[in-house]
């Protein structure tokens, strides 16, 4: 069976675009049946931009919520919290030895997140070099993500070749990148990539006085109520990622007529959405409820990983010649 390996950091609440770009894919793999599905909690990761140690505990619980609520069911694949498993950034580190800081610095995440005036810490920049040791610890065959980590498996994929041929081993798969076209960068409230980090994001499970606050907070221009509009706007990009073929253009003719306001697209935006994670929602809520369960999903989840990379990261310690006795 082939493995499918992603996690997605606890840098913030989990919005549209980690959903469809990457979670909706855990999910369907997870139900093909084909997959032996990896899925975890990318803390590490997170303490590139997050330095609030509650907003980061908060953030991690939540997202093993969303997981469970969303529906990866740990009978079928291993939820675990990447901190868990600390041979990622034993891994990471040997990685780091074969890794130039030129690849690095021209990572696309990188560079976007400086040029919106980040002042970018290490993590930042060997990001990708633990995000390879993730991938490259369990022989990952398929990475479900969206698009914007496209490059970041292109990384992984070249660290892992460099390693191999440095060492003369044949220690690390190649993986590949699973990124649905339809979905591939979700916009955010102002129709730049949603991302946690920019604050232009839609959470499907906020409160619904908070949903409706963004969504209503969709970026649009000024063209009076009776004029026709751009079928592509924001609104309409957003509605797309719920509704059928036939809505879909049903709101787009209703654009192009006039007399449809950018407010009536927003709350055909909202309905959708409430419907769309109707089930999910209530399913959160009942977990929520349930901390000792979700503490032994991460348990059991964690010592299954840990196994994997413990073997692992002692074929990677005997290929480089680091002696260990523990
Ligand atoms: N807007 C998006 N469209 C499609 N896919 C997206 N993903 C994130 N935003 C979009 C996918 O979600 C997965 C988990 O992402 P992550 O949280 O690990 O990192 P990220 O891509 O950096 O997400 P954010 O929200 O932009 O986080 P911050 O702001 O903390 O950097 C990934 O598979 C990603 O592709």
């Amino acid at each position: 069976m082939k493995r499918s390996l992603s996690g997605i950091q606890p840098s913030g609440i989990l919005h549209l675009g980690n959903y469809f770009g990457a979670m909706k894919q855990f999910i369907d793999t997870q139900n093909s049946g084909e997959y032996d599905g990896f899925y975890f909690i990318a803390d590490y990761h997170s303490l590139t931009s997050l330095t609030d140690p509650k907003a980061l505990k908060d953030n991690t619980y939540n997202i093993v919520l969303d997981y469970l609520a969303l529906g990866l069911d740990p009978k079928k694949s291993t939820i675990f919290l990447q901190s868990d498993v600390p041979e990622h950034t034993e891994l990471s580190w040997l990685l780091s030895n074969v890794t130039p800081v030129g690849l690095l610095e021209r990572g696309h995440s990188y560079k976007d997140k400086i040029a919106k005036g980040i002042s970018p810490n290490t993590g930042l920049l060997t990001y990708p070099v633990l995000m390879a040791a993730d991938i490259l610890m369990y022989d990952t065959d398929v990475v479900p993500v969206g698009k914007d980590q496209k490059q970041h498996l292109e990384f992984a994929r070249d660290i892992a070749m460099k390693f191999n041929q440095q060492y003369n081993v044949d220690l690390f798969k190649l993986p590949e990148p699973l990124i649905l076209d339809d979905s591939a960068i979700v916009p955010g409230t102002d129709g730049q990539k949603m991302s946690k980090s920019y604050g232009n994001t839609i959470n499907m499970f906020a409160s619904k006085k908070e949903l409706k606050k963004q969504v209503m907070s969709i970026v649009t221009d000024s063209t009076p109520l009776e004029d026709p509009k751009d079928p592509n706007n924001n609104v309409a990009k957003l509605y797309a990622l719920f509704a059928s073929i036939e809505k879909q253009n049903e709101m787009k003719e209703k654009f192009l007529a006039g007399n449809y306001g950018y407010g009536h697209a927003k709350t055909e935006v909202l309905n959708a959405i409430l419907e769309y994670f109707g089930e999910a929602r209530e399913r959160r809520e009942e977990l929520a409820k349930d901390t000792d369960y979700i503490n032994e999903v991460l348990y059991e989840g964690g010592k299954k990983a840990r196994a994997i990379a413990q073997e692992k990261i002692m074929k990677a310690k005997e290929a480089v010649g680091i002696i260990g006795n523990l």
